[in-house]
């Protein structure tokens, strides 16, 4: 098993990333270096409570060349924050790297970002990695397998081809590719892990789930896309990490794994859960313009990842972790009350 004393997590800012930050310090002895741009989807404050000793964060694009050349040659913690600086003495080791453009939606409406990001992003970290020979993993997406028809009796597996749907999950299949390349054509030391759609605390309330716990808390009806049959596999954001963490330290260099935790819900199910615990009758919602290209099911087999790696997720009851989501989304108003007019804004002006 690998073992790392300073981990760069780029996007750590965000809803996955922030979770892994957090996990990573409180279950291993490694330091979290954080570099995110601080985007409208990244917040300094999801990264409170970590300890000043064991974070360091810098304020920075993954397109920047020499930034990221100087973090990694050990010279670039000048961006860091003051209370941090210092922190981290070892050289790093390992890129964990989250940091992309996430919402499909935006991606629909304007792509560029996501193809500066997501493309020229991975690439750049590349280049850094192949350079400083750092252990780089990519985390991914399921969703650059395409999607599958409701009454498909098979699920994604590693050799599912590619086939995305949207600007989004076509950069993030792009990011993949160039990981393959990287790892076999200059040895890059990189693994890629494809994940399911996750849920939890700090998720931005663009997303599903958040959107509706919040339209709810704030007197909005909940918005639902064409019939409400499409289909995602959830997976709790702290199982996501637990899988990301075996994955970096016992993986196998140049190996893909697929992450999900058996959670297939169709959204309408997943909304009327939601609408029950919050006390709201189940036909309280507005059913609004579909998403163009809209995926119908993703559905995964993380099989590999339970034999190879010995995962299992521990969040296996989606109601409780639902209930503990919705839980936090109330008890943590300031952290999403100040963009939700802005958020819901922007769905408006495209009909949904
Ligand atoms: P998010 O949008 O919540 O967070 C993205 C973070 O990246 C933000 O903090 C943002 O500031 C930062 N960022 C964006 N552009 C940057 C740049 N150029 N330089 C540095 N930082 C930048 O996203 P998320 O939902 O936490 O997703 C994280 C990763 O996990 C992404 O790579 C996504 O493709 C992948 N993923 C997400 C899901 C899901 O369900 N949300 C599922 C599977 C995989
Ligand atoms: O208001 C809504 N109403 C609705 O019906 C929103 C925001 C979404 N939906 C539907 C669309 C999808 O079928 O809910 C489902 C989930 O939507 P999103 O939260 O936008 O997630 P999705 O498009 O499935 O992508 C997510 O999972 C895979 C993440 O955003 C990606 O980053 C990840 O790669």
């Amino acid at each position: 098993m690998a073992e790392y004393r300073n981990i760069i997590v780029t996007g750590g800012a965000g809803f996955i990333g922030s979770n892994f930050a957090h996990w990573v310090v409180k279950n291993t002895d490694a330091h979290v270096t954080v570099l995110d741009a601080l985007t409208y989807a990244g917040n300094r404050a999801n990264l409170e409570g970590i300890p000043a000793d064991r974070l360091t964060f810098v304020h920075g694009d993954i397109c920047d060349a020499d930034l990221v050349e100087s973090l990694l040659a050990g010279s670039g913690m000048g961006a860091a924050d003051a209370g941090a600086a210092g922190a981290a003495d070892a050289p790093v080791d390992a890129i964990v790297h989250y940091a992309a453009e996430s919402h499909n939606d935006n991606s629909i409406a304007d792509p560029a970002p996501f193809v500066r990001t997501n493309v020229q992003g991975t690439f750049t970290l590349l280049e850094a990695a192949r350079e400083h020979d750092v252990r780089f993993h990519h985390i991914s997406t399921d969703e650059v397998y395409g999607d599958l028809a409701l009454d498909d009796p098979t699920r994604f597996t590693e050799e599912t081809p590619y086939r995305p749907s949207s600007p989004y999950s076509s950069t993030k299949a792009s990011s993949d590719l160039l990981v393959r390349a990287w790892c076999r054509t200059y040895g890059v030391r990189a693994t890629i892990s494809n994940c399911s759609n996750n849920y939890g605390p700090y998720q931005h309330i663009e997303k599903f789930i958040p959107r509706q716990i919040t339209n709810i808390l704030c007197g909005r009806r909940p918005k639902l896309y064409g019939d409400g049959l499409n289909v995602r596999d959830w997976i709790h954001t702290e199982d996501h990490s637990r899988a990301v963490w075996e994955v970096l330290t016992k993986g196998r260099i140049g190996e893909t794994y697929l992450i999900g935790a058996d959670g297939e819900r169709n959204n309408l199910e997943v909304l009327q859960a939601i609408l029950e615990r919050m006390g709201k009758d189940p036909e309280d919602f507005d059913w609004v313009r579909d998403r163009p290209g809209h995926d119908r099911r993703y559905a995964i087999d993380a099989g590999k990842l339970r034999r190879e790696l010995g995962w299992s997720p521990i969040h296996t009851d989606f109601a409780e972790g639902l209930e503990a989501t919705i839980r936090w989304y109330e008890e943590n108003r300031s952290w999403w009350q100040a963009v939700k007019q802005v958020t819901e804004a922007k769905y408006a002006a495209q009909g949904q």
